[in-house]
């Protein structure tokens, strides 16, 4: 059955970056007591070539420098001037022999009209212009990016030009600012990130209808990729593709260059597929799982229906001020009851849950903030501490919620030897497992169901549209319609 799909993706509108620029300025100014002077300063992306080789990588702007300017194109500088809000683009000057090989080469012109900033010039003007636009005393003074992403543990890199020593520079202020400005989202920004969602869903839908036994998991990546890109104009996924079968679903981080997708489809196996689109920076991040043959076993019910119960419970509860830390006890709990319930394990609930048991079937955490990173930054406020118990210390945001943040929930159930054989045999453990009933699962693999929820004043959106129920994956994966009435974006204008 053909389907019509929608061919067009979406003109951003460069309005986006002006309020992400007026809001960062609004919150530094609030942050100090004192007028401040000086320029919000960001270096861009550059272009990297594989290894020592002139093959040149598919370039994807940084993404604080993205969510600042939207500049598709590799090594450029950004300013703002904080007393005026003005915006300045630095733009690289190429060499004659681009226009050869890369195309023409533009005017300063076209940056500026593009991406709506007041000024543009090239990175070798940069110590001039800064001088010459600075109001304040003595020496220019830059605010750089310097800080702690406290996923990766990497710092970001404060940005360099020849000359910076001649000004003066602060590294504390802008990180802990600019982040916090990037953990709410505009009503623009909400509007990309639910195109990426709704490009995702429909291309999660078209996988669970080709999905045969027969088929290798990187055929499954394969028509993901095609339709996002096809479709939806998505150069970018958000992360790696995840597309595990059969015992790999409990491989948390299946599909790296180790297990690159690669097995076999057999009637019988569940597929656990976790993949999003990127939409001009913007992210999704979405798991489904399903039995490749279209049809639930029992045992498939079991997990699965725990799984989802989990993800329906955390959802209905969602609102401001919520702790994540307690939303995640709370998908612990929906799944360790299912599974007494299933008789896989015995004893008081509220015993196995201080004694950790949750984190042997679900060892991640509940879920993240999502944005322009799949791990967006502003997890940790600065001085919080991670908690330090098994599942909870992985998860990568213990804050409450807010009105206007993205989060994935994403509760799984996984059967990993590696904690489940330690966990049977722990003396503080071992009795609430049911032996035998959990050697049905050995092998099972796992069940994850991961939605893009949007915090509103008094709970939450679902962005993401995919068939949860089993009928409906069963009916979807058997050939009945699964509209995804895509949103309009960026009609009703700016908030
Ligand atoms: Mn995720």
């Amino acid at each position: 059955m053909a389907t019509a799909w929608l061919l067009s993706p979406p003109e951003v509108p460069m309005q986006l970056h002006i309020e992400n620029r007026q809001k960062l300025i609004k919150s530094l100014c609030h942050a100090s007591s004192t007028p401040l002077h000086g320029f919000v300063f960001l270096q861009g992306g550059n272009e990297q070539t594989r290894h020592d080789t002139d093959h040149t990588e598919i370039f994807r702007q940084e993404s604080y420098f993205a969510y600042l300017f939207g500049v598709r194109e590799p090594g450029f500088y950004g300013a703002i001037d904080i007393a005026s809000g003005k915006a300045i683009l630095f733009a690289p000057r190429l060499p004659a022999e681009y226009a050869v090989w890369l195309g023409e080469i533009k005017a300063l012109s076209c940056y500026k009209e593009r991406y709506m900033v007041d000024m543009v010039y090239y990175t070798d003007e940069i110590l001039k212009v800064l001088n010459d636009e600075y109001q304040g005393t003595g020496k220019p003074l830059l605010y750089l990016l310097h800080g702690l992403n406290t996923d990766s543990g990497n710092f970001s890199k404060p940005a360099e030009f020849k000359g910076i020593e001649e000004l003066q520079t602060d590294l504390d202020t802008l990180h802990p600012i600019l982040t916090e400005c990037r953990v709410l989202k505009s009503y623009l920004e909400f509007c990309l990130i639910q195109y990426a969602n709704d490009i995702s869903s429909e291309a999660h839908v078209e996988v669970m209808r080709k999905t045969k036994a027969g088929m290798k998991e990187y055929q499954m990546e394969s028509i993901f990729l095609h339709h996002t890109y096809m479709y939806g104009g998505c150069r970018h996924c958000s992360y790696t593709c995840i597309c595990a079968t059969g015992n790999n679903s409990s491989v948390l981080h299946y599909g790296h260059a180790a297990a690159p997708n690669d097995k076999t489809l057999h009637d019988g196996d569940m597929a656990l597929l976790d993949m999003g689109a990127e939409y001009h920076c913007y992210g999704s991040d979405i798991t489904c799982s399903f039995p490749v043959n279209g049809k639930f076993t029992g045992d498939q019910c079991l997990v699965y229906n725990a799984v989802l119960d989990s993800h329906d419970a955390v959802i209905s509860s969602m609102r401001p001020g919520v702790s994540w830390v307690d939303m995640h006890k709370l998908a612990e709990k929906v799944i360790l009851e299912s599974l007494k319930q299933a008789g896989l394990l015995v004893g008081n609930l509220d015993d196995m849950i201080a004694e950790r048991v949750g984190a042997v079937f679900l060892p991640h955490g509940l879920g993240h903030l999502l944005g322009i990173d799949t791990h967006d930054p502003g997890g940790y406020l600065q001085g919080a501490e991670r908690p330090k118990e098994a599942g909870l210390k992985s998860l990568r945001t213990s804050r409450d919620l807010l009105e206007g943040m993205v989060v994935t929930v994403e509760p799984g159930c996984y059967f990993i030897d590696a904690l489940l054989l330690p966990a049977m045999e722990s003396a503080k453990t071992s009795k609430f497992f049911n032996r035998e009933s959990i050697s049905r699962f050995r092998g099972f693999g796992g069940v994850r169901i991961e939605s893009d929820l949007y915090v509103t004043s008094d709970g939450c959106v679902n962005m993401t549209k995919v068939p949860r129920k089993i009928h409906d994956i069963e009916a979807v994966m058997a050939g009945a319609p699964w509209p995804i009435k895509k949103t309009v974006v960026f009609e009703n204008g700016s908030s």
